[in-house]
C-alpha cells in the first residue's frame, strides 16, 4: 500500500497542467464583459498573475498564449521575461475568427485570399514558437456555414486540407500541431472540424506530429469523452486537453467544477492509456474564462481540480478491476472504479504539496499573499486586456 502511494504521489508530482493568458483578462458572454480591477493591460502582467498559479500550486509552470491577444514585439524577450519568473511560454493559439474578412471562414473560405491571409496567420504562429521556444501550435477554427448549400462542405475540407499541410510542413523537427474540434459555434450548421473523426482524419494524413485536441466544452450533451480520450491515446493521437466545464455549450467554466466525475472518468482513460508518461505528450491544459469569478483563484481551484481528478484516476485499484472484469462482476467493476472515486484524495495532495515545500492549501496561501490587493492597486491606467486585446 505504501508503494502504491508513492506512486501515486510520484505522478502528482510529475503531472504540469498548462494555464491559458486568456484566462486572465477580462471575458464575458455576449452580452457583457464585466471589467474587474486589477487585471493585467499587458502580456507581462498576465505572466506575473500566471506566476502566482505557479508558486502556489507548483504544478502549472507553462503560459499558453494567445496571437493576436498577445502580441509583443519581441517574444524571445516575453520568453526570458517568463523565465525570470520561473515559468516557460507554452501552446501558441491562433486566431482566426476575429477579423472581418472571416465571415465565411478562414482557411476554408471560399476567396483564396482570405485563406492566404488565414495561412500566412498560422505560419506567422509557428515564428512565435520558434522565438519562444514552444512546442504546440493549436488550431481551433471558427469555420463553418449556418445554412444549407451556403458553401460546398467537401470544398471546404479540401481547403482545410491544403492550409493544414502548409502548417504542418512549415512546423521545426520537435513542433507539433494540435487541432481542436468543437461541434458547432460559432457556426451552426456545419462547423469545418466537428468532431475528433474529423480532426483524426486529418491529422492521419499530416503526420505524426498532427494530433488532435480534446476540448471537453466542445461535445454534445452525453456525449462519452472518455470513449474519445481512450481511442485518441490508443491510437497515439491525443494531443492534450483544453479542460474546462460545460452545463450547455461552450461555457469555458473552471474544469471540474459541473462535473467532477466526468473529468475523473477522462483521466482514468488517460492513466489507463498510460497518457501520464511523458513520452505520451499529452499536454493538460485550462481554457476557461472567468467572467464573474476572481480570476487567479478560480485558475488555482482548476488546477487544483484537475490534480485531484488524477489522483482518483490513479487509485483506481487496477488489479482488483480487471480481475471483476474478467470476472463479468459488473457490480464489482463498477465499485472498484467508485470506490476510488469516492476518495477524499485532499489529504494526499496537501502533503504532496509539503514534500514539494508548497502550502497544503494553495488557495488560503494565496489569499494571504496580499497580491489581490496588490495588482488592484498597482493596475491602475492602461487598458485592462482581455478578448481582442
Ligand atoms: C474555442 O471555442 C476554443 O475552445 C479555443 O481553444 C479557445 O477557446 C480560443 O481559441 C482561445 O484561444
Ligand atoms: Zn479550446
Ligand atoms: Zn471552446
Amino acid at each position: 500500500m505504501t508503494d502504491v502511494r508513492q506512486a501515486v504521489k510520484a505522478a502528482l508530482k510529475a503531472q504540469t497542467v498548462e494555464t491559458p493568458s486568456w484566462a486572465y483578462g477580462d471575458s464575458g458572454t455576449r452580452f457583457k464583459v464585466f471589467a474587474q480591477p486589477g487585471v493585467p493591460r499587458t502580456p507581462r502582467e498576465k505572466l506575473d498573475d500566471a506566476a502566482k498559479v505557479q508558486e502556489f500550486t507548483g504544478v502549472a509552470p507553462t503560459v499558453a498564449l494567445h496571437i493576436p491577444w498577445d502580441r509583443v514585439e519581441d517574444y524571445a524577450a516575453l520568453a526570458a521575461y517568463a523565465r525570470e519568473r520561473g515559468l516557460r511560454l507554452g501552446t501558441v493559439n491562433s486566431n482566426t475568427f476575429q477579423d472581418d474578412d472571416y465571415r465565411l471562414g478562414s482557411v476554408c473560405h471560399p476567396d483564396a485570399k482570405v485563406r492566404r491571409k488565414a495561412v500566412d496567420h498560422l505560419l506567422a504562429c509557428v515564428d512565435v514558437m520558434d522565438a519562444t521556444g514552444s512546442r504546440d501550435l493549436k488550431l481551433w477554427f471558427a469555420d463553418g456555414t449556418n445554412y444549407p448549400g451556403q458553401d460546398d462542405v467537401r470544398a471546404r475540407q479540401d481547403r482545410l486540407a491544403d492550409a493544414l499541410r502548409e502548417v504542418y510542413d512549415r512546423l521545426g523537427g520537435a513542433q507539433r500541431m494540435l487541432l481542436e474540434y468543437k461541434f458547432f459555434e460559432p457556426a451552426f450548421y456545419a462547423t469545418d472540424v466537428p468532431d475528433w473523426g474529423t480532426a483524426y482524419a486529418h491529422c492521419l494524413k499530416l503526420g505524426p506530429r498532427a494530433r488532435v485536441v480534446v476540448d471537453t466544452g466542445h461535445h454534445a450533451p452525453g456525449t462519452n469523452i472518455e470513449f474519445i480520450v481512450a481511442t485518441l491515446l490508443r491510437e497515439g493521437r491525443l494531443g492534450g486537453f483544453d479542460f474546462n466545464s460545460r452545463f450547455y455549450a461552450d461555457d469555458d467554466l473552471m474544469a471540474g467544477a459541473a462535473d467532477p466525475f466526468q473529468l475523473f472518468r477522462i483521466m482514468y482513460e488517460v492513466v489507463r492509456g498510460g497518457g501520464l508518461e511523458p513520452a505520451a505528450g499529452v499536454a493538460f491544459m485550462l481554457d476557461q474564462c472567468h467572467n464573474v469569478e476572481a480570476k487567479i483563484p478560480a485558475v488555482i481551484r482548476s488546477v487544483m481540480n484537475v490534480q485531484e481528478a488524477t489522483a482518483k484516476a490513479l487509485l483506481v485499484d487496477r488489479g482488483a478491476l480487471a480481475a471483476a472484469q474478467r470476472d463479468g462482476d459488473v457490480l464489482g467493476a463498477n465499485a472498484v472504479l467508485m470506490d476510488a472515486y469516492a476518495t477524499d484524495v485532499r489529504p494526499l495532495l496537501a502533503e504532496v504539496r509539503e514534500e514539494c515545500g508548497l502550502d497544503p492549501d494553495p488557495l488560503a496561501a494565496y489569499a494571504r499573499s496580499g497580491w489581490a490587493r496588490r495588482i488592484v492597486e498597482e493596475r491602475v491606467g492602461g487598458t485592462p486586456a482581455g478578448w481582442g486585446a
